[in-house]
């Protein structure tokens, strides 16, 4: 490590989630295994088989609600550098769970969207939800069945908030990939969007996945998350 880094962008995924009982999406027993993604994860999926994709987010939602599901110690070590750092710092999450927030990370923009939230295609406003919701359900807003769907962003669409996330990253001089395959794009481009940049770069993983990263630290983030952030804290 050289100089204390100024300013931070750390990139999750479904990785960190995993020791607090999510699965994964591409490991075995991950969630894709279980359904064909064009058939849950896509607007075109959506179309063919509404009530399919509704009955995939209810029982996700439900399972993430469940009292054992809960941060665990890498969304802590996250949200504790975050309060401590004295440099500028973006948590952005491909994770669609609530478990950052609930660590009490702030700066945080969840560029896949949140499984906790819904929008009306009518009216494009988006509603806090907590339990099952279909087609039959009415919206808030027009008072009308039929018009929700998840607030997830599904592969062929826009992620949110690119453009403020580019910025951090063109203005970041340390950037951090945490439990991500690098499968997904954008997200998987942003750490040579970073590098252009002159930006460190760093892989914290089970395995790894891509050998461009500067640094790799291996092996499970409830481990790896708390000792590394510790030791940037103090560097
Ligand atoms: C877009 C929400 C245009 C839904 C998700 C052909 C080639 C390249 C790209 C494409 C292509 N065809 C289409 C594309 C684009 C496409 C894409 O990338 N497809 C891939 C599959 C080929 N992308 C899109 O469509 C995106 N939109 O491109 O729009 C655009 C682009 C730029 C600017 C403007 C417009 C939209 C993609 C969003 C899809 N939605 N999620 C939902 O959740 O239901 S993606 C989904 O995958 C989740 O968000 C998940 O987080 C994400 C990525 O997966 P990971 O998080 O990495 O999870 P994974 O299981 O893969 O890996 C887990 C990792 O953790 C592993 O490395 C494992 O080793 C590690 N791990 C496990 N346990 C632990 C651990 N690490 C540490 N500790 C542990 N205990």
């Amino acid at each position: 490590m050289t100089s204390r880094p100024r300013s931070i962008v750390v990139l999750t995924g479904a990785g960190i989630s995993a020791e607090s009982g999510i699965e994964t999406f591409r490991a075995s027993e991950g969630l894709w295994a279980n359904h064909h993604v064009e058939d849950v994860a896509t607007p075109q999926g959506f179309a063919r088989n509404p009530q399919l994709v509704y009955e995939f987010y209810n029982q996700r939602r439900r399972q993430l609600l469940t009292p054992e599901i809960s941060p665990n110690a890498a969304h802590a070590a996250l949200a504790k550098f975050e309060h401590e750092f004295d440099g500028e710092f973006l948590l952005v999450t491909q994770n669609v769970d609530n478990l950052h927030e609930r660590a009490s990370s702030q700066n945080l923009i969840h560029m896949h969207g949140e499984l906790l939230k819904m929008r009306c295609l009518n009216s494009n406003l988006i509603f806090d939800v907590n339990e099952d919701f279909d087609y039959d359900t009415r919206c808030r807003c027009c008072r009308s069945a039929g018009n929700l769907r998840p607030q997830v962003v599904w592969f062929g669409e826009m992620p949110l908030q690119m453009n403020r996330i580019n910025r951090a990253l063109e203005n970041c001089d340390m950037f951090i990939a945490i439990g991500t395959s690098g499968n997904v794009y954008p997200a998987s481009g942003f750490y040579r969007t970073a590098k252009i940049k002159k930006a460190s770069t760093v892989e914290l993983n089970l395995e790894q996945t891509d050998s461009s990263f500067d640094q790799r630290v291996y092996g499970p983030a409830t481990e790896s998350v708390p000792l590394f952030f510790e030791s940037l804290l103090h560097s």
